[in-house]
């Protein structure tokens, strides 16, 4: 497979940039290899600089449900950038955007559009603490929801990805309002909650986490979580930036039927381009400046481009249907990864939620940040740069999700299990 062209980029790349990427995971320092450079992406296929052509189970990390370039997305791009892209004064698309978001999260009874998943959890948590009048946050180990500071506490994605305990630069005065507990312990998440000397102003939480490699919640610990934030008068934010209008049109509040306080969103809501948005309720909402004192602004918040493309997204997945089809292939997929496992002696387990899933190099089971410390990265590193070669593009890092797209045909499903089998027969090696 050549790869001189990426090769060329990446060494200027780590000239101008560090790292040679714009974000961490991406540098495949996980996988023992060096980034390719994408050219262009349609449908379910990747093309990189050297024209080698790949199946993608990434999806921009999640953005990509339609597959990419979708014609009515682009369409919608195009026609709105010609009437200009960012006004920096309220237009139409983002109240209908926002009236979209409303319809299928009732929780989200006001919400307001941010540009990134870490912009988003950063004002959530920032209104939390101003609504409660409390200080600490609460989240779990091995989620990750976005480089905010007050985050940076065993944190999943790129954190755990790249083995960096924390991060210089978040002073320890930060740190030390946020607790992180494990993920799926109901024992542990009553016990921390009931302390009265916590002063506890929310708690945040990935409602299928994705982060540290796809994790399936306990559906006695999501109950337990809204049960005693809402006895303990302490605001529940589901962060759904992966699951929101991923897992169901409302996302895995609609899938658990759980209702947060706050809900978090991003990634899918933009259609490719870059959206977060924060909401919940109406009396919560209205503490958010300029209806209230808690501060949060953005130059490009709610600019027409990226409402455009979001709400082009949201047109296509709203179709009847779509859910219910994405949700019959994934777990055709799903079972079929489990079945390839099961003949083999490889240690391995697959999480799946939907369209998002996970295949550990562990026998598993993974229900938690320490379980999924277990897997073997080293051997995912060789399943990784084994299915790359043979056009299947995997996340590079163990702790991260997989993805399957509406553009996904039973073909490129088969191709990538075929490769599968193929690949874990060496994997023993
Ligand atoms: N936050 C992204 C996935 N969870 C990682 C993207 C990257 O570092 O390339």
């Amino acid at each position: 497979m050549k790869t001189q062209r990426s090769a060329e980029l990446f060494a200027l790349a780590q000239t101008y940039i560090p790292g040679g990427v714009n974000s961490p995971v991406r540098a495949c320092r996980s996988v023992g290899c060096d980034p390719l450079f994408v050219a262009k992406a349609a449908g379910c296929q990747l093309i990189d600089v050297d024209g080698n052509t790949y199946i993608d189970f990434v999806g921009s990390w999640g953005p990509m449900i339609l597959g990419h370039a979708h014609p009515e997305v682009v369409a919608a791009i195009c026609d709105t950038a010609a009437a200009g892209t960012s006004f920096g004064a309220p237009c139409a698309l983002e109240v209908a955007l926002a009236d979209r978001v409303r319809n299928a999260m009732p929780s989200l009874e006001k919400v307001r559009f941010v540009n990134s998943g870490t912009e988003a959890t950063m004002s959530a948590v920032r209104l939390a603490r101003g609504y409660t009048g409390r200080r600490m946050v609460v989240k779990f180990d091995g989620c990750y929801h976005g480089h905010a500071d007050s985050f940076l506490v065993k944190a999943g994605s790129g954190v755990i990805t790249l083995g960096i305990p924390g991060s210089p630069g978040v002073p320890e005065d930060i740190v030390k309002n946020t607790l992180s507990i494990p993920y799926n312990d109901v024992e542990i998440l009553e016990q921390t909650l009931r302390d009265e000397r916590l002063d506890i102003a929310c708690v945040i939480v990935e409602p299928v986490a994705g982060n540290m490699g796809v994790v399936v919640p306990d559906p006695l610990f999501l109950r337990a979580l809204r049960a005693l934030t809402a006895e303990l008068g302490i605001l529940l934010i589901f962060d759904e930036v992966i699951t929101g209008f991923r897992l169901a049109a409302g996302g895995a509040q609609e899938r658990f039927s759980i209702q947060p306080d706050l809900t978090c969103l991003g990634k899918i809501i933009g259609g490719g381009l870059p959206v977060g948005a924060y909401g919940g309720k109406k009396e919560i909402m209205d503490m958010v400046a300029p209806d209230g004192p808690v501060y949060q602004a953005g130059t490009l918040s709610g600019n027409p481009l990226a409402m455009a493309a979001g709400l082009a997204m949201l047109d296509v997945v709203g179709r009847p249907g779509f859910y219910e089809e994405l949700e019959e292939k994934s777990a055709w997929f799903g079972a079929e990864l489990a079945r390839i496992i099961a003949k083999s002696p490889v240690p391995a387990v697959v999480n799946r939620v939907g369209s998002m899933m996970t295949c550990f190099f562990t026998a598993g089971p993974v229900t938690d940040f320490t379980s999924a410390m277990r897997a073997d990265t080293e051997r995912y590193g060789r399943y990784y740069r084994q299915m790359l070669a043979h056009g299947v593009w995997l996340a590079p890092s163990q702790f991260e999700a997989t993805f399957i797209s509406a553009a996904h045909e039973r073909t490129d499903l088969e191709k990538a299990l075929n490769m599968t089998e193929a690949s874990f027969k060496k994997l023993m090696d």
